[in-house]
């Protein structure tokens, strides 16, 4: 059922609260980048992608997502779980031994929702150009979604998929990059200087687009729905999405600290607060 954009909204704190609590409680894991995408994420599942439930691995006759920068799992566990791929209460299980919810998403577990492991930085674009690929062969009209790190990019991997993908036309295909100018070490103009990205993709043979208020769901609804407009045009299509590293957390915001650190118990009871709830849904 389709919820309300208050509703969705409401939603991006509760997601946000839980991937605090989910890092905190084992005291590992990666915040800052999960903050940041909320919105997308949200976005993604509470209003764009055509998807069904149950979940199958093939998901014929539907959109895919797949999530390159692996690391931000926190996330996407919590999006999945509120989206009822599977039981909230399993989100306890993030990080801990024999749990489907590791700290980078994998396959062999079988939590669903999740199509490739990742974590290792830079393949998920080439593994959804194949099934966007096969999506085609198969005379489907669906589309597949990614989403990549802007650090990531950095992974001469990707360099290859955005030439592959133009030079075969790979035109339902719709990746997000999460330009939150942020990655482990610093900010990604300190640690290897993207340049123009836009002009970058555009000369990689890309319809690309951009929005600078990633964490506004009401935009990141819009620019995902334009691009979607864009597909089938005989060019893949890429979006440059301004997000904030940490977003919704004030001593969290902005910095690459919080790239994978979790918060103290004091840390995790201040920034709770900050993300009020009349009604939480905390597990
Ligand atoms: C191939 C590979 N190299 C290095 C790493 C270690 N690593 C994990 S996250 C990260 C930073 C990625 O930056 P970005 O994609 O911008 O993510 P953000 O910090 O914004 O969440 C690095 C270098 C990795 N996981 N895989
Ligand atoms: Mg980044």
């Amino acid at each position: 059922m389709s919820k309300s954009i208050e509703e969705l909204k409401s939603l991006t704190t509760q997601i946000r609260r839980d991937i605090l609590r989910m890092v905190h409680a084992v005291n590992s894991g990666h915040p800052g980048g999960s903050l940041g995408c909320t919105e997308f994420f949200t976005a993604l599942y509470g209003k764009v992608m055509n998807y069904q439930l149950p979940f199958t691995m093939e998901g014929k006759d539907q959109d895919h997502f797949y999530l390159s920068n692996g690391h931000i799992s926190p996330v996407f566990y919590s999006t999945l779980a509120r989206f009822g791929f599977f039981p909230v209460e399993e989100l306890k299980t993030f990080r801990k031994l024999d749990s489907r919810l590791q700290g980078h998403p994998t396959t062999h577990e079988g939590l669903p929702g999740i199509r490739v492991a990742s974590g290792s930085l830079g393949q998920g674009l080439s593994v959804a150009l194949g099934v966007a690929q096969a999506k085609k062969l198969d005379g489907e009209n669906s589309l597949v979604y990614t989403l990549q790190g802007d650090g990531e990019l950095q992974e001469g991997q990707n360099w290859e998929a955005f030439m592959y993908a133009a030079g075969k036309k790979v035109d339902n295909i719709i990746s997000t990059i999460d330009y939150n100018g942020q990655q482990i070490d610093g900010s990604t103009d300190q640690v290897l200087n993207l340049g123009d990205l836009h002009a970058k993709l555009e000369a990689f043979g890309w319809t690309v687009l951009e929005e600078k208020n990633g964490n506004d769901l009401e935009a990141v609804i819009a620019i995902l729905e334009k691009a979607k407009t864009e597909t089938g045009k005989e060019k893949p299509v890429a979006i440059i999405l301004h997000t904030q590293m940490g977003n919704g957390v004030d001593f969290m915001m902005g910095s690459h600290a919080w790239h994978g650190k979790a918060p103290s118990d004091e840390q995790l009871e201040t920034a709770i607060k900050q993300l009020y709830l009349e009604a939480p849904c905390d597990y």
